[in-house]
């Protein structure tokens, strides 16, 4: 048993003082229930994975996340162990004398937390019974066909099963929910009257998710849809009623952005209590530079994937190459893929028209595909034979020279290679002759006349044509560094790319930009994302920090296309000093993600959900709640009042593109900024910010 006393001060200096001689907490237990612990499914695996590890640090051994059991993801991610709890043992041996398994272990990511993963399967001869004791409950009937809902209420059922056998030894539990898929475990443990403070997370709303992919104009008209009858049109009416009696069971229900605040205040009908950010957990190398030499390294990998791919048409000087890309689950409107193309198409007219520079931009979206196609792994097969033959000629030629050098003579250029030489280079060149454009996929298309990307390609017209400034390469799978065609994991992807183009129409929070972020990469966010809304709120000029927000909320699609094409046109015209001093700018942002700042909001959800919950034990002061508001990032101190003045107008401008010395100039202005900016968690929240 453990003896905690709630003294919070300690742990960030910014909550309102609990009063500690009321609190003795005995057996303080935290348990964060959600579908994708162990299990990566999109970005919530990302919330509690980054997060693990300020959360154990702060509860250590109390903390236990509990979700699916999949053979697969324990045996690769999970060290079976013995629970250290006996509550906790006590209460998986209850439900395993019954006849379903639950695993235990620890989860092989930072921080280490303990895990405790109920296998679905095992259980399933109990969903009959369980749907009837929903129904009873709170008139909640779930359909047949819907595996992934009867799954849901099979894990929640075993969850509140085990919170009843642990409450048995009476601590004090929280039970962190997230998403509408952990919901039923919330539901039946308020319902069976389980003494504990419960939280529940929404990262979006059923409902939002699909009115945007529908194309409706969702915003302006969030307080005039008949909520009821959308969800019951789109057969989720189920579904969506077990994410509404999660929020409106929960003690404290939290979401991840303000503009999922107010969605969910329209979709589901309660206004959030807290608002909890998603961080990162970010790594910070002793040497400053050091992010910039992995862009470049990485950039490397990627320019000789480009020679493979472009074989034959490579009349592009790579020198003078950008690389965008936009990641991320294939969803062509609801993230923004649909005008990111448009955008492009007005770009490679602009850049055509005005400048050398050529973009090469990738789209990495899973769609169903028959593996790689031939014609690309042609042209990674062709490049490695020209190297090849470059090395095999360099090497003979070398040693001729050797030779010629050590009988003290310098030998004739024109004939120290023979015709032998000359053939197989020549062989060599002629292999490189192709008849056909570089493919705009990598893949084998299961889809491919209805494919949106493609579809929208061939509208656009940019099929990699010699003429075309803006070339396009769809990787239709995540990237692995097993990979025979583009043999890099995520993370060096996007290190080596100079711009992420993400223009969400629908994104609570969003974590490719802000993966960007924090490894220094520029990237393009809208105001209809949660983290573009948050970086407008802290960021003064967020262009200048290489955070391009597109307005998609007050501006018609015609206007956030140009807006679109403007900015990557503008980062197109960039010198590379430009761009150097633009991502060191970039990388000094991530404070304002780590979670070792950001945490302090779920910290604050849970110290309000036990104050809710056990009242007489936990207290707090209702006229202090938590805010994000108050601090601000300064405009950078070398840039003018105008954002789109300050890309042409950064000390020492320059157009020499190979001009990278990048030590004087921007390590001056980042000391100047630095002496501007105090980074957030050296300052406490809510008072005693930094305010601009
Ligand atoms: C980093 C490296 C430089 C390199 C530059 C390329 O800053 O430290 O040596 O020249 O990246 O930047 P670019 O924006 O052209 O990819
Ligand atoms: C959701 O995942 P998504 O990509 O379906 O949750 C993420 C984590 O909170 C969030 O970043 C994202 O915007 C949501 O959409």
């Amino acid at each position: 048993p453990l003896s905690r006393s709630l003294s919070m001060t300690s742990l960030s200096g910014v909550l309102p003082a609990w009063e500690e001689d009321e609190l003795p907490v005995e057996d303080l237990l935290l348990f964060e229930v959600a579908w994708e612990v162990t299990n990566k499914v999109g970005g919530i695996y990302t919330v509690i994975q980054t997060k693990a590890k300020i959360t154990v640090d702060e509860w250590g051994e109390n903390y236990y996340m509990m979700g699916p059991y999949f053979e697969q993801n324990f045996k690769t991610q999970v060290e079976g162990c013995e629970p250290p709890n006996p509550a906790i043992r006590k209460a998986m041996d209850a439900l395993i004398h019954n006849g379903c398994q639950v695993h235990f272990g620890r989860w092989l990511i930072e921080g280490s937390p303990y895990v405790i993963l109920f296998d679905i399967g095992s259980a399933a001869w109990n969903l009959d019974r369980w749907k009837g004791d929903l129904w009873q409950t709170c008139s909640i009937g779930l359909p047949y066909h819907d595996r992934e809902a009867n799954d849901s209420l099979i894990l929640g059922s075993l969850i509140a099963w085990f919170f009843k056998e642990v409450s048995w030894y009476k601590p004090n539990v929280i039970g962190h929910f997230h998403e509408w898929q952990a919901g039923a475990g919330l539901i039946l443990s308020r319902s069976r009257k389980i003494p504990m403070a419960t939280v529940f997370t929404t990262h979006a709303t059923l409902l939002g998710r699909y009115l945007c992919a529908g194309n409706a104009d969702f915003y302006n008209n969030l307080d005039k849809f008949n909520i009821d009858k959308e969800a019951g049109e789109r057969q989720i009416y189920h579904r969506y009623c077990l994410e509404r009696a999660a929020v409106h069971c929960a003690h404290v229900f939290t979401t991840v952005s303000q503009i999922t605040a107010v969605e969910a205040n329209h979709m589901l009908h309660r206004k959030p209590d807290v608002v909890t950010p998603n961080g990162l957990n970010v790594k910070k190398f002793s040497a400053m530079h050091e992010f910039q030499n992995l862009h470049s390294t990485s950039k490397i990998r990627i320019q000789e994937f480009v020679r493979g791919h472009f074989y034959g048409h490579l009349d592009f000087n790579l020198e003078k190459t950008l690389f965008f890309f936009i990641a991320g689950r294939y969803e062509f409107s609801n993230k923004g893929a649909d005008i990111f193309l448009e955008s492009l198409s007005r770009l490679n007219y602009l850049l055509r028209v005005r400048n050398d520079v050529t973009v090469v931009v990738f789209f990495i979206m899973p769609a169903k595909t028959n593996n790689f196609n031939v014609e690309s792994l042609k042209g990674q097969a062709v490049r490695k034979q020209l190297w090849d033959t470059a090395h095999t000629v360099k090497e003979k030629f070398g040693k001729k020279l050797y030779d010629a050098l050590l009988t003290g003579t310098i030998p004739d250029m024109n004939s120290i290679l023979d015709r032998d030489d000359f053939t197989i280079m020549k062989r060599a060149i002629y292999a490189t002759q192709r008849h056909s454009l570089p493919p705009v996929t990598t893949h084998n298309m299961l889809d491919d006349s209805t494919d949106p990307i493609l579809s929208n390609v061939r509208r656009i017209g940019l099929f990699n044509s010699r003429n075309d400034r803006v070339k396009i390469i769809f990787h239709p799978e995540f990237l692995s560094s097993t990979s025979p065609l583009l043999p890099m994991d995520y993370e060096d992807f996007v290190r080596g790319c100079n711009l992420g183009v993400f223009p969400s129409y629908y994104e609570p929070w969003g974590y490719t930009p802000g993966e960007c972020t924090v490894m220094g990469i520029p990237s393009v966010t809208t105001n209809l994302s949660g983290f573009g809304c948050f970086m407008e709120e802290h960021v003064s000029d967020p262009a200048a920090y290489g955070i391009y927000i597109v307005d998609r909320r007050f501006r018609s699609p015609e206007e956030s296309c140009n807006q679109l094409t403007q900015f990557m046109f503008s980062f197109c015209q960039q010198s590379r000093r430009q761009r150097i001093i633009q991502r060191n700018r970039t990388e000094r942002l991530s404070d304002l993600l780590d979670w070792r700042y950001l945490g302090r909001f779920y910290i604050h959800a849970r110290h309000l959900a036990l104050s809710r919950a056990f009242p007489e034990k936990f207290k707090m002061d209702p006229m202090a709640p938590l805010k994000t508001e108050g601090f601000r990032y300064p405009r950078p101190y070398s840039v003018p009042p105008s954002p789109s003045a300050s890309l042409h107008s950064t000390p020492h401008h320059s157009d020499v593109e190979d001009d990278d010395d990048e030590s004087y100039d921007e390590d001056e202005e980042a000391e100047r900024d630095r002496l501007n900016i105090k980074a957030p968690f050296h300052t406490s929240l809510p008072t005693a910010v930094t305010c601009c």
